[in-house]
């Protein structure tokens, strides 16, 4: 009896000792009392946030002494490192402040450290915040801002001061360096004083992070704000008014970065309103910023409702004018060429504008892929789209390599993430979320670093055993067999399960008007521009499915280069991966497994909530090893997770059927909802959202 109540007891503590943790902390948890020295000639407060991280956080050798030392070594770039048993040399503070979070997270993750010089893929980090200075968050799925309340309370609380601290310690532990602080869909507002001098405020907090502050600009600024009666960058009075202004904030920001523009998409004003093209826009503004060494970060998301196809529209504006930008001007170009979806293809600008510095837009945020709803870690997405090869110069031309400055001579080399950060006690809405902030700060240094490490790094640090009681290598090793390994290969799987239930095959944008979460592959209203709806992208009719963008149709594959176009052209060299992507495919075509197309569709969409309903298992299963409130947090979304898995199938498959009228395979899962409910239910959601 006493050895059942002992064993039950030991149980009990097992799977209730874990500490409630709110996720707050994400995966900084870690904290130690063994001693440190630390030493360092010079003195700054990025030094010092480097020595009290180090102190508070060292799991090496009690006592040991470690040298912080700033040198000129022609192997380290500006914040790069070099790692010595007893020493962390850089070239610059934020260097060693890298160095530090490095060696805390071996010590941490149980990785060795060996003599080594690490250095950043990218030299600009940055995650863009879609905030509105209201305090709303475009696409956000975690709470409001942490950056603005509202246009009339702009003071600094000491609240604020926290949170920001917070948040740049987080950011400087994975290596981002730059923020943008407001949303694309710029408010003229944010270029008036008082909101400047916040700015100013969260700039100061973010700086001995190594952090640099951004703001997005809107282009009629000069007319909205500035009272002028044009915003054409031709005009000298427009000129003066953004080099006045730029003025204005490196006085108050001496180290700001620069602007991030979106011009002449979805309604937002550029120089096309007068004439001129996105050259004349972006040098305009690289101008006034040039003195100060700021830059200027020229979206390329551009598309009309016009006839030509979507995915061509940016390519077709933005090369002509390659070689026409100055050398402070990025083009920032999103993932793919349509717009985040689930899987896209790269987009045709990487590698091909040879003439001009181009970096990659990511989106942290899932506006497309479940918000904080689903658990979908985004790393093998990114590291899929990072290793694709473009051909633009030869085998080995992959995106990353033609945007990391080393196939092109450029001063600059950058990379953005969306960010998914909000007011919400764990940040990003859903705890594993947090695994895509952290992941992209890592891609983001480091570009070829695999998904599976930064899971394992992310699971250990962010779920790892933290009270000492629990930390036995019986334990240990538990965790890691029953843990670690099953809940990170979910992880892994997490993406691709996300593609086969909402859009397999190349599938894309077939989403509700409602918000991007749900299925709408039905949704057409009379007199919609056809490129926000549904069927423009599935084209869906009794012969197949797919968009043709062969010569026989929008040739947008055309905008590829050559070896690469032509594979993408047979329809039997064509990755599967994007079969509807790039063509219009019939439904009895004939897979490479030997499926017809229709049958393929519908094991793949069934293959999609099997895996899901796999990830509940595996996280229930994992009771034991997590506190509380943050398992029952994510079972509960897992759950969630499941029935819109079982939605997205059940409405896509149903609605296809009615184009190529043939059963889905009998030996698969019927559906649980009838179409007509399914379509009944969108069309409330829809209502409800108006
Ligand atoms: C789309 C979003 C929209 C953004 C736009 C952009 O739906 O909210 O403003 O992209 O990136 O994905 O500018």
């Amino acid at each position: 009896m006493i050895k059942l109540l002992t064993a039950l007891f030991a149980f009990v503590l097992l799977s209730t000792g874990v500490n409630a943790e709110d996720g707050h902390n994400l995966w900084l948890r870690a904290k130690s009392t063994i001693p440190v020295e630390v030493r360092c000639s010079k003195k700054s407060p990025t030094i010092n946030i480097a020595i009290n991280e180090l102190k508070n956080g060292w799991q090496g050798k009690a006592g040991q002494v470690i040298e912080l030392k700033i040198l000129k070594d022609k192997l380290l770039k500006e914040d790069g490192f070099r790692l010595r048993e007893n020493s962390i040399q850089a070239k610059t503070d934020a260097g060693l402040l890298y160095g530090a979070f490095e060696i805390l997270r071996r010590q941490q993750t149980g990785e060795s450290l060996t003599e080594e010089v690490i250095n950043p893929s990218y030299n600009l980090r940055l995650l863009n915040h879609w905030d509105n200075l209201d305090g709303s968050v475009e696409r956000g799925y975690a709470g409001r801002s942490i950056f603005w309340r509202g246009i009339d309370s702009l003071e600094v609380s000491a609240d604020d001061i926290n949170l920001w601290t917070e948040y740049a310690r987080a950011n400087a532990s994975v290596g981002i360096n730059a923020t943008v602080l407001n949303n694309v869909n710029a408010s003229p507002t944010v270029l008036t004083t008082p909101v400047l001098e916040r700015a100013k405020a969260v700039a100061d907090v973010l700086r001995p992070y190594g952090i640099k502050t951004y703001l997005a600009v809107n282009f009629a600024s000069p007319e909205v704000i500035g009272g002028l009666e044009t915003a054409d960058p031709l005009n000298p009075e427009v000129q003066a008014w953004w080099k006045e202004k730029v003025k204005e904030i490196y006085d108050l920001i001496p180290d700001f970065g620069g602007f991030l523009v979106k011009a002449n998409s979805e309604g937002q004003p550029g120089p096309q309103n007068f004439g001129r093209t996105h050259a004349d826009g972006a040098n305009m503004m690289a101008e006034a910023l040039e003195p100060y060494n700021g830059i200027v970060m020229w979206r390329a998301f551009v598309y009309d409702p016009s006839d030509e196809d979507r995915a061509k529209q940016a390519y077709n504006e933005f090369m002509p004018l390659d070689g026409q930008f100055h050398e402070n001007v990025i083009i920032q170009v999103k993932n793919g060429p349509i717009d985040f979806q689930p899987r896209e293809p790269f987009s045709p600008l990487f590698g091909a504008m040879k003439q001009t510095t181009v970096m990659p837009e990511l989106q942290v945020t899932m506006e497309y892929l479940g918000q904080s709803v689903h658990l979908v870690f985004l790393a093998p997405m990114w590291e899929e789209f990072l290793k694709s090869e473009t051909r633009q110069e030869g085998v080995g031309s992959t995106v990353a390599r033609c945007t990391d400055g080393s196939l092109f001579n450029q001063k600059y080399s950058a990379i953005a993430g969306v960010a998914n950060i909000g007011l919400d006690a764990n940040w990003c809405g859903h705890y594993f979320a947090q695994a895509n902030w952290y992941a992209f700060g890592r891609q983001a240094w480091n570009h070829s670093i695999t998904s599976a490490r930064i899971a394992d790094e992310w699971l250990k640090l962010t779920f790892g055993p933290q009270n000492s009681d629990e930390e036995t290598s019986a334990y240990d090793l538990e965790w890691n067999l029953s843990f670690l390994q099953p809940v990170k290969q979910m992880m892994l799987d997490s993406h691709e399960a996300t593609v086969n239930y909402m859009m397999p095959l190349g599938l894309h944008h077939i989403f509700s008007a409602h918000a991007h979460y749900g299925p709408g592959p039905w949704w057409a209203p009379d007199g919609m521009r056809p490129d926000w709806t549904p069927p423009y992208y599935h084209q869906a009719d009794s012969f197949g499915i797919g968009f043709d963008r062969t010569a026989s149709g929008s040739d947008a594959i055309s905008q590829y280069r050559g070896p690469l176009a032509s594979q993408l052209a047979d329809v039997n060299t064509c990755p599967e991966a994007f079969l509807l992507w790039f063509h219009h495919v019939s439904w009895d075509h004939k897979m490479k497994n030997g499926r017809t197309l229709w049958n393929e569709l519908c094991y793949r969409y069934d293959e999609g909530v099997k895996q899901v309903r796999e990830f509940q298992r595996i996280w229930d299963k994992a009771e034991r090893f997590v506190d509380a409130e943050r398992f029952a947090a994510i079972q509960y979304k897992l759950t969630k997770h499941s029935l819109d898995a079982q939605e997205w199938k059940d409405a896509c498959l149903l609605y296809f059927q009615q184009f190529s009228k043939q059963p889905i395979p009998y030996e698969l899962e019927r559906p649980l909802y009838n179409l007509d409910e399914l379509l009944e239910r969108d069309e409330q959601r829809v209502r409800q959202s108006e």
